[in-house]
Order: C-alpha cells, then sequence, then structure tokens
C-alpha cells in the first residue's frame, strides 16, 4: 500500500495524528499546503484528500422560494382589478407565506416519500393498503382548513368566488405534492352530484367532500380509464353495474389508471345491466355511479382489490392503482346511459385545474430563475445583467402571463355560470374555452418549465434541487383530463354540437375586448395583429365549414392553438388598458402578439388540411429505405 493510501486509510479511520508533519518528515512534496484565504494562516489539513480545501470554498446560493402570492405582480394586479376585497387579498398573502415557509417542504417530502402499496398482512390475508406519506396527510387537512375545495361553493365572493379560490391554488399547486390533484376530482364529484341533486345517496359526501374540517374532509376519485379506454370512453369501459334487489348496484370491472388511489369515495362509469343480464355498448350505454371506498370487519376492502400502483414518469407523490371491481358496492346517480354527459361536469373542473396547475408550474419556474439570476455569477457578472439571459426569461414571462390571464378567464366564466349570471355567450364561450385553455397551457408549461430548468444550467438537472421534479410533474399535464389530440377534436365537437354559437360567442367577445382598447397607442401594434387574426381565423371558419370533415379534423389542433393564442393576445391588450396597469402589462401584450396568433391560417395555405395529406403523412411516418 502507498503511503498515500495508507494516509488516507488512517485518516478515515480517524487516525489524524499531524498528518503534515509525518509528509515532510518523509521527504514528500507540499503541494497541499495551502494557505486558507480567510485565516491567513497554514492549514495542516489542506493536503488531505476531502478536505474543504479540496473540494474549494465556493458554493452557489441556491433560489430561494418567496411568498408566491406577493412575488406575483400580474396575480396582484389582476385581483386589484377584479377582486379588491380585504379578506380575499389578506388570506391569499397569509397563505402565500404559509406555502413558502411551511408547505413546501412538505410538497418535497410527498415527492422523496411516494406511496406504496402493502398487499398482503403478515399472514397473508389481502389487506391492499396504500401507506401514504404523513405530508401527504397534512395536505389534505390544509386543505380542508384553508378551503381549498369549499370556497367554490360557499361562494363567498359571489360570481368571482373561482377566481379566489383558483387562485388560491395557484398558490399552492407547485408545493402541494400534487395533493390538486385528488383536489381536482373531489371539486369535479362535488360539482356533479350539485349538479344532479344534492340528495339521498350523496348529501353526506357531498357536505364531506365540501367541508372545511379535516376530520371530516373526504376526497374523490375519477375512475374514468380502462385497459381498452382512457380517451374512447364510450368503447372501451367494460365495468358492468350488476343491478340489486334494494335498488343499488354491484360493480364488476378493471379500472386501469386511478389516481389518488386514497380516496374516501368515488365517481365511475359502468354499463348497467337489464334484467337479462345484456348491456348496452357504446356511449349510450353507460351510466354514472357513486361508491364508498370502505372496509370490512377484517380490514379489507369491500369490493376492491389493488392490483398494483404505477410506475409512473412524475406525479410520484400521487397513488395511481390498478383496481379490480369485484362486486364492489355503487349507487347509480344518472338516468341510464347518461354517464358521459352526467361526468362531463367533473371533466370541466378537472380540465380547469389541470390549467390552473400549467400556469403554476410556469409561474413557479420564473420566479426561481429570476431570483437565482439575481445570485448566479457568470463571465464576471450575475446573470440578470446578462441581456440575453433577460430576454430569456422575459420570454418565459410572456408565456406565463399569458397563460395566467387565459386560465383565469375560464375561472371567471365558470363563478359566472355557477352563480346564475352568465349570459348565454358566457355559456358558450365557457364551453369552448375549457378544452382550448387545458390543451394549450398543457403544452406550453412543459416548454416553460424546461426553459426554466435550463436557466439553472446542471443544477436545474440535479433530483436534489427539486427542479427536475416540477418537469416531470407538467409532463402529465397534456396526458391526463384529454389528450391534445382529444381535446382539439372535443373544440369541433362543441362547435358542432352548437351549430357554432360557441364560435360566434368567441368572435364576440374578442372584438369587445379589443374595442376598449382603441385609441390607446402604446398598443396599437398588438391591436392590429389580434384584430388580423380574428379576421383570419373568421375567413378560415367559413371556408372549413364548407369542405368535408376530414379537413377539419386535420386543422383541429392549429384551430385550437389559433383560437388560445387570439383571445390570450385579447387578454393582455384588455388587461394592459385597465387604468391600474404597469408598463410590463403593456409590454406583454406588446410581446405576445409579436408571436404567430393563427397558425392554422398559415397552414391552410400551404395546404395541409387537403385530402392528399394523410396518406403522405402515413407514407412519411412508416418511410422505409430506397432500394438501391
Ligand atoms: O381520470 C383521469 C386521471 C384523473 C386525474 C385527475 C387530475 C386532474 C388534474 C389535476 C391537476 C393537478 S384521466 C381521465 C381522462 N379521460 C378523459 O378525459 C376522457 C377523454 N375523452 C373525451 O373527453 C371524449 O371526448 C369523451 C369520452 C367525452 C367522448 O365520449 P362520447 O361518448 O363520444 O361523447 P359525446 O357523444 O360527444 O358526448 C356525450 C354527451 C353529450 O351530451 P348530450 O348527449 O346531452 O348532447 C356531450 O355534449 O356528453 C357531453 N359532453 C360534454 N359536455 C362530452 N364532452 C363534454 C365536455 N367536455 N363538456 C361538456
Amino acid at each position: 500500500m502507498s503511503m498515500y493510501r495508507a494516509l488516507l486509510t488512517r485518516r478515515l479511520r480517524g487516525a489524524v495524528s499531524p498528518p503534515l508533519v509525518r509528509l515532510r518528515s518523509a521527504g514528500v512534496a507540499e503541494p497541499g499546503l495551502r494557505r486558507s484565504d480567510e485565516e491567513q494562516t497554514w492549514d495542516p489539513s489542506g493536503d488531505l484528500p476531502f478536505s474543504r480545501a479540496r473540494v474549494g470554498t465556493f458554493f452557489q446560493e441556491s433560489p430561494m422560494l418567496k411568498n408566491p402570492f406577493l412575488e406575483d405582480a400580474l396575480l396582484r394586479g389582476y385581483l386589484r382589478r377584479h377582486l379588491p376585497e380585504e379578506a380575499v387579498l389578506t388570506d391569499l398573502c397569509g397563505f402565500g407565506e404559509r406555502v413558502a415557509k411551511e408547505v413546501d417542504a412538505w410538497g418535497r417530502q410527498c415527492e422523496v416519500n411516494p406511496p406504496r402499496l402493502v398487499q398482503f398482512d403478515p399472514w397473508g390475508r389481502r389487506v391492499d393498503h396504500i401507506v401514504t406519506s404523513s405530508a401527504w396527510k397534512r395536505m389534505k387537512d390544509l386543505s380542508a382548513q384553508e378551503g381549498m375545495v369549499a370556497i367554490g361553493y360557499e361562494r363567498p365572493a359571489g360570481e368571482w368566488s373561482r377566481v379566489y379560490q383558483m387562485s388560491k391554488l395557484y398558490i399552492f399547486c407547485p408545493s402541494a405534492g400534487l395533493f390538486t390533484c385528488p383536489l381536482a376530482m373531489t371539486d369535479g364529484a362535488a360539482k356533479v352530484i350539485q349538479s344532479l341533486g344534492v340528495s339521498w345517496p350523496v348529501e353526506e359526501a357531498y357536505s364531506r367532500l365540501t367541508t372545511r374540517q379535516p376530520e371530516r374532509f373526504w376526497t374523490s376519485g375519477q375512475w374514468m380509464t380502462e385497459r381498452q379506454g382512457g380517451s374512447d370512453v364510450g368503447t372501451g369501459t367494460e365495468t358492468v353495474a350488476v343491478p340489486q334487489s334494494d335498488g343499488s348496484y354491484r360493480l364488476h370491472g378493471f379500472k386501469w389508471f386511478t389516481s389518488a388511489t386514497d380516496a374516501d369515495m368515488t365517481l365511475t362509469l359502468a354499463r348497467a345491466q337489464d334484467p337479462t343480464g345484456a348491456t348496452t355498448p357504446g356511449s349510450r350505454g353507460l351510466s354514472l355511479f357513486y361508491a364508498n371506498v370502505s372496509r370490512d370487519e377484517d380490514g379489507r376492502l369491500r369490493g376492491i382489490e389493488v392490483q398494483r400502483l404505477k410506475d409512473k414518469l412524475g406525479t410520484r407523490q400521487v397513488p395511481t392503482a390498478e383496481l379490480l371491481l369485484d362486486g364492489l358496492p355503487a349507487h347509480r346517480l344518472s338516468e341510464e346511459g347518461r354517464g358521459v354527459a352526467s361526468i362531463a361536469n367533473m371533466l370541466t373542473i378537472t380540465r380547469i385545474y389541470n390549467s390552473v396547475s400549467a400556469v403554476a408550474a410556469m409561474r413557479r419556474v420564473v420566479q426561481l430563475a429570476r431570483d437565482y439570476a439575481a445570485r448566479r455569477t457568470a463571465f464576471g457578472k450575475l446573470l440578470k445583467d446578462h441581456p440575453l439571459h433577460m430576454q430569456t426569461l422575459a420570454r418565459m414571462e410572456v408565456e406565463t402571463r399569458g397563460a395566467f390571464l387565459l386560465a383565469m378567464d375560464t375561472c371567471r366564466l365558470l363563478g359566472r355560470e355557477e352563480t346564475g349570471v352568465a349570459s348565454e355567450l358566457d355559456a358558450h364561450l365557457l364551453r369552448l374555452l375549457t378544452p382550448v385553455v387545458k390543451l394549450y397551457t398543457g403544452k406550453q408549461a412543459m416548454a416553460v418549465v424546461s426553459e426554466g430548468l435550463e436557466s439553472f444550467g446542471g443544477q436545474g438537472y440535479m433530483e436534489d434541487t427539486g427542479l427536475p421534479g416540477i418537469l416531470r410533474d407538467a409532463q402529465v399535464l397534456s396526458i391526463w383530463e384529454g389528450t391534445t389530440n382529444v381535446l382539439s377534436l372535443d373544440v369541433l365537437r362543441c362547435v358542432a354540437r352548437s351549430s357554432g354559437m360557441v364560435l360566434h360567442a368567441y368572435f364576440t367577445h374578442v372584438k369587445t375586448l379589443l374595442a376598449g382598447a382603441s385609441g390607446v397607442s402604446a398598443l396599437a401594434p398588438a391591436v392590429k395583429a389580434v384584430d388580423d387574426a380574428l379576421s383570419e381565423l373568421h375567413g378560415f371558419v367559413q371556408l372549413a365549414a364548407t369542405r368535408a370533415p376530414g379537413y377539419l379534423e386535420l386543422a383541429a389542433r392549429d384551430l385550437a392553438y389559433s383560437l388560445a393564442r387570439t383571445y390570450t393576445g385579447a387578454l393582455l391588450i384588455d388587461h394592459a388598458c385597465w387604468k391600474g396597469s404597469s408598463p410590463s402589462d403593456t409590454y406583454a401584450a406588446l410581446r405576445w402578439c409579436e408571436q404567430e396568433l393563427c397558425p392554422v391560417v398559415t397552414k391552410q395555405a400551404r395546404g395541409c388540411y387537403e385530402s392528399n395529406t394523410p396518406p403522405l403523412d402515413s407514407a412519411l411516418v412508416y418511410d422505409r429505405p430506397t432500394q438501391d
């Protein structure tokens, strides 16, 4: 063993007799002998491997999470404009403080202590316990106390109550350890129950879903996805509901993705059997059922076996499971065959939660990146003094602001509908914007968060910073609650079902927003851009209406993007016109409107939706090397 290794071994074993003396006396050169910069004394430990001097003395300051409410100029401006109630602002500010100082650490705990499944007790009996972290349970209590769901039903701010609730959710999301997932389904279930009538057997459930008392608070699942049907629910649902003599049902089937499976109850779809045992295929055969998740005297789940927990890219905090329903006691809530239509209210709510989560992820990464830019020096100056770095962060900020206004406007419309003040135009707009905002923000979140990670250099890629988790979790936002393409088709579906009324509402509202900005010279280029986009969109819709259905299907995604970008441009302009707005609001509107607002028109001009495109697309995707 070399002398170096022997010394190292002794050092590691705690034999810390004066190494310097030994090295010298052994005639070893002194490369490790250094002056400590701070103490200006000779540091005898300086030449030891793994000593402080060897790893250096510089440690980069980490980005700091500050009160997300106080740090968010647009959120505060938006609320000052629309909801300037002292009680609301005080609540949000206090909650923001708590999130930064306390809750964010719980969120991290949820990530590093993911749920696990204990299927059997030590004696081999089936128990199916999903063991969650204490932080996850704390999130449940906190959610009840803070009224995360309750605010939407107590409606303390009238028609603005959803904006209030969703602002709170927005502050909470990136620190919530994904507890926002069960909250979304809980809120959605409460909404479905309310729309169908709060009566037996769901009065108790409704009061528990919307309570502020932690010991009474329930969360709900939304078990829709089966092996054959994540998107195509109508065809893919195999679960059958067997009628019982007391009017209840027993469910038999297999649910392939059940999020937050530790829920207290669930809403789910199944095919009710008729007296001969037959069921109706397709969407028209589906009904909506309510079931409690409970245990029998032996501690076994009633009518449920947890097959396994899913191994996911992100959202690891959430227990997502495969469930065998083997006689789960249930009650039918909808009329027979009205399952999809009845659960649609839940989809509206979860899609809005999804959108708010997406914006919140963008906002969080922007807040951390800008804090970091004031702490990190490179090439002789702080990152915040590098114009190119600031340009990148400013672009992320513009994306985030646009997404925020789009999501909040949808919440505004939801609040109006729920308090009975919505016009017909509002109702149409809400139906159109719900898929649009979900699909658009879901995609934007990944782009902005990914860019944000880059602004931390290699540290953005390190798991223990907590930053990669934001990206992994963002990836789900474009998948669950309807993929981008499924939602693009939902846009077409609501256009067709409303005989175009949703688009009429859209055009009317955007024009109204623009009219408020006429004469504001600083915004003129933005107003012109949105006005032009609106005319182009109108032209596109008129032409597309004359074409075969396949034409519109190919255009669906670009159309949804065009609707999102144009509408968002109008919202940014409108916000910049408000008397309390800032120069940054104007700048954000101008920047947003410099981008291509109407990709559907550009692509239409290139012939992208013509009938020769699908075979060319397929040939490209399945391209084979040509023979020489
Ligand atoms: O469960 C999942 C994960 C849970 C995690 C929750 C996290 C929440 C986010 C948290 C953020 C942190 S994921 C499950 C995902 N699955 C889906 O989202 C399904 C995607 N597929 C669709 O959306 C499809 O378009 C279907 C299933 C709705 C299509 O089914 P149908 O049967 O073909 O639908 P129809 O025939 O178009 O519509 C049937 C009825 C119609 O009403 P009526 O009969 O009165 O005309 C439609 O108008 O349902 C109505 N309807 C809707 N109403 C359909 N879609 C909607 C809608 N979006 N809004 C209002």
